[in-house]
Parts: structure tokens; C-alpha cells; sequence
């Protein structure tokens, strides 16, 4: 029987590369399950974010999936996988939250509109109205976009300052179907802390360096064990190139030192707990070419 005081739903989180997806759900959920940064291509994972909570009297939980940008730049096997990963939430979830930035709307927003389920209610959450040079070009960007698709709703929102979530969550909580909750209430996330901590150590690599490396990186975790309130990590940077080693290490070792412990505070204060990093890096060619490496580092 449906337990009918509840109303449980899978939301996905969709949108170009760099719309703000992750900040979006990270937002929404309290707490960094999701890494995000100014480079494109950020999240590579489908990632749940769970919300339980009550609204207008109503309990809820909302299982928001962020998915990696789509996009059609670069062919190559990871971003198959990607791109894959994107059509097939959309196919299994119960609403849609089509993410775009205030003000802009081309042809990525076109390729996925193409993608839209038509039998289920797509939200569009437009993004970064801080963005927008007057507060004036709002109204007609959301007028303009109304006749692009058939949407269910239109909601402005500032993910980085949270601006208008709850106006977002409560409009989502209207598509949500009765069904019992999936997850624990004061669950966040579907993902591990092994997961998380490679994630953690990924987004400060992403922020940390140039241009031109971070695609060809990915972060394997070597050993994870839990003394107590004690984390011992041991992680392992995969880099494409010999060249690119030297790099991320950086003079002295001091780059690499300075992303370790950046990414180590992130983790202690997700698990809430010590975290003891151990960090070097390991040259894998063409790994984001090549399926075996691909699934060897974790990508479904
Ligand atoms: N000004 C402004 N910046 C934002 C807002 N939301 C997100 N950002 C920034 O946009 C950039 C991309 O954010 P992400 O959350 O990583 O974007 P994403 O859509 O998950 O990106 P991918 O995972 O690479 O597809 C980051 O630098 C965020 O800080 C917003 O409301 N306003
Ligand atoms: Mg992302």
C-alpha cells in the first residue's frame, strides 16, 4: 500500500555544461554532495542529493540527481558515457529541473530540449539572475523561453546565494508522486565517502590548476579505512601525460600539498570527523580514450 502521507520523487537535474547543476543541488540539499567549479565539465557522475523535509504540511523527499553537463564538443569515450548517463536519468525520473543561465539560450538548450521527456513535468529553474546586467531583461528572457517547450513551471533562482529555492522546492513538491521515502531523513546522498573524498579531491585539482589539464584527470582512492573517528585515505592522481605530472605536484611539491590539504578540510567537514591524506600521482595515457580504465576508475 502507498504510504500516502509521504510524497517521494526523483527529480533530475539537467542542463549544459557550467549552468550551476551542482551549486544548484548542493543548495538544495545543505551540504557539498556534488563538487562544483568555474571550468565546464565539472561533474562527471550522476549524483544523488536528498532532501526530507516538510512542506505545507506535506512530508517530502526529494531525490534530485545532478548529471554531467551535456554537451557535444569533444567525441570521446567519457563523454559518451556522459552524455549517456544524462539520457538515461531523464528516462527514469519522475520531473525534470532543466537548468539555464538567465539571459541565454542557444543551441545546447535547443539539443536538450530534444531530449525533454514528454510525459513528465519539466521545470525550467533559470540561474544566475544575479547575472543579469538589469533586473529588466528578466521578464522578457522568461517570456521568450515560456514558448521554447511546454514547461510546467518557470523559476528565476540565484543558486549561489539561494535566492528562491523555497519558491523552487515548493513548485517541485506540486510534481512529487505519493510513495514512501527511498531514503533515511537524514540521509544526503546515495553516494560513499570513498566516492565523496575522491569527488573532494577532484574539485581542487579542477580549481587549483590551469586550463588545459584538469579534462585528462581523474582521481582513484587507493585504501580507505576508519579508525574510530579517524579517516585514513590514500589517493591516487591519474594524469593523461608525463609532462603534466610535474604540475601538479609544482615546485617542491607545494601545489599538490596545497590541494591535499584543501580537499582534506572538505572532507573532514562532510564526514565530520579527522581525515588523515596521503596523495601522489600516477601517469595512466589516454585513460578518458579507453573503456577498461574508465570503469577501472569508477565511470558507469
Ligand atoms: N554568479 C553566479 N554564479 C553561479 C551561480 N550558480 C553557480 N554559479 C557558478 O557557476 C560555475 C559552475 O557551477 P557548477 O555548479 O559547477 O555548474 P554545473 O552545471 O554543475 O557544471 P558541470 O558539472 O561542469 O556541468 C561555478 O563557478 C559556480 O560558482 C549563480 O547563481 N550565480
Ligand atoms: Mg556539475
Amino acid at each position: 500500500m502507498t504510504d500516502t502521507r509521504y510524497r517521494t520523487g526523483y527529480l533530475a537535474v539537467v542542463g549544459r555544461p557550467n549552468v550551476g547543476k551542482s551549486t544548484l543541488t548542493n543548495r538544495l540539499v545543505g551540504a557539498k554532495v556534488s563538487i562544483t567549479s568555474r571550468k565546464a565539465q565539472t561533474t562527471r557522475h550522476r549524483i544523488h542529493g536528498v532532501l526530507t523535509r516538510e512542506l505545507a504540511g506535506q512530508q517530502c523527499q526529494f531525490i534530485f540527481v545532478d548529471t554531467p553537463g551535456f554537451q557535444t564538443k569533444h567525441r570521446n569515450a567519457l563523454n559518451r558515457l556522459m552524455n549517456r548517463s544524462v539520457t538515461q536519468t531523464l528516462a527514469d525520473v519522475d520531473a525534470v529541473l532543466f537548468l539555464v543561465e538567465a539571459g541565454r539560450w542557444g543551441s545546447g538548450e535547443k539539443d536538450i530540449v530534444g531530449l525533454l521527456p514528454k510525459d513528465r513535468p519539466v521545470i525550467l529553474v533559470v540561474n544566475k539572475i544575479d547575472r543579469l546586467a538589469d533586473r529588466k531583461e528578466l521578464l522578457p528572457f522568461l517570456d521568450r523561453v515560456s514558448k521554447e517547450y511546454a514547461f510546467a513551471d518557470i523559476v528565476p533562482v540565484c543558486a549561489e546565494r539561494g535566492d528562491n529555492l523555497e519558491e523552487l522546492l515548493k513548485t517541485a513538491a506540486g510534481h512529487l508522486p505519493a510513495a514512501p521515502p527511498v531514503f533515511d531523513a537524514d540521509d544526503i546522498t546515495d553516494r560513499s565517502e570513498r566516492f565523496l573524498a575522491a569527488e573532494l579531491l577532484r574539485e581542487k585539482l579542477f580549481r587549483n590548476l590551469g586550463e588545459e589539464l584538469p579534462y585528462g584527470m581523474a582521481v582513484e582512492i587507493e585504501k580507505f579505512e576508519q579508525e574510530g573517528a579517524l579517516r585514513r585515505i590514500h589517493a591516487a592522481v591519474v594524469v593523461d601525460k608525463a609532462a603534466h605530472k610535474a604540475i601538479v605536484i609544482g615546485k617542491a611539491g607545494e601545489r599538490l600539498k596545497r590541494i591535499s590539504t584543501d580537499a582534506r578540510k572538505d572532507m573532514e567537514a562532510l564526514f565530520g570527523g579527522k581525515v588523515w591524506l596521503e596523495t601522489w600521482v600516477k601517469v595512466k595515457s589516454g585513460w578518458a580514450d579507453d573503456e577498461r580504465a574508465l570503469k577501472s576508475l569508477g565511470y558507469e
